[in-house]
């Protein structure tokens, strides 16, 4: 059965809004490398600029709980069973901030079976800010790259559909749903918030999916000897390589 992907109107907002940029613009103040998931930072023209962050939940109890309520109700009517909350993060995309090649999740999460994302806008996601564009259709891992993303002949034959997405408003994105954006060609950020869910009965979780990430990139990175910011090659940003941890591999943002 193919799960549709679908884009859903102001499901965050009012003081929800509000409070969800908030809690961004705290995150984003991090400082890179900061984060033992994941606070990474990508080189534009006008100078480093905080790209990602992951496993925000962990560490923040407003986006956890927006991830574990609305949110997984959302994900949940999406992919039709009850799921669990496995993942998520911020990406920032600050303008001149780069867009991600097209790729499926599914490709994307060690040991995942089925899965849905829901993406929510925290500022105005648009064609010229970069938005998610989605091709629908798609019910079979289609052929990739040594990056882990689409190949171009499989990519120009797939028809695509931009997401355009006011503040609060979500696209829900299943796992076989071939996606893209492009980089931030306007003057604001086009902020964004992924969450993630498995379905409950397949006993994916987000210890199983974080460890196993952990590995993967090692793996990949041993490989090709790049930094990288998530388990495909994706990203399409000169990313800046963040080893700094701090004890025992804990954060120390605050
Ligand atoms: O934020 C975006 O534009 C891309 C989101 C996505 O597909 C990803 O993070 O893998």
């Amino acid at each position: 059965m193919t799960v549709v992907s679908a884009v859903r109107r102001s499901v965050v907002g009012g003081h929800d809004l509000d409070a969800l940029q908030a809690w961004t613009a705290e995150v984003e103040a991090w400082p890179a490398g900061s984060h033992r998931w994941g606070q990474y930072a990508e080189r534009t023209a006008t100078g480093e600029a905080i790209c990602r962050t992951e496993n925000v939940s962990a560490c923040h109890t407003g986006i956890a709980g927006l991830a574990r309520g609305v949110l997984e109700d959302v994900a949940g009517s999406a992919l039709g069973v009850d799921v669990v909350a496995f993942k998520d993060k911020i990406n920032y995309k600050q303008p001149g901030g780069a867009g991600f090649s097209p790729h499926q999740d599914l490709a994307a999460y060690p040991g995942a079976r089925r899965v849905m994302s829901v993406l929510v806008a925290i500022d105005e996601c648009t064609t010229t800010s970069g938005c998610i564009w989605f091709a629908s259709g798609v019910d079979e891992l289609l052929p990739t790259d040594d990056r882990g993303v689409v190949v171009p002949d499989v990519v120009a034959s797939l028809s695509w559909s931009p997401a355009e997405l006011a503040p609060g408003d979500v696209v829900c994105i299943a796992g076989l749903t071939p996606h893209y954006s492009q980089a931030n060609k306007g003057t604001a950020a086009r902020r964004v918030l992924v969450a993630s869910y498995a379905a409950r009965g397949d006993g994916y979780d987000r210890e199983r999916y974080y460890s196993a990430r952990e590995q993967e990139m090692a793996r990949a990175s041993a490989r090709d000897e790049r930094f990288r910011i998530s388990t495909l090659g994706d990203f399409e940003g000169i990313e800046v390589s963040s080893d700094v941890t701090g004890p025992g591999n804990a954060c120390w943002h605050r």
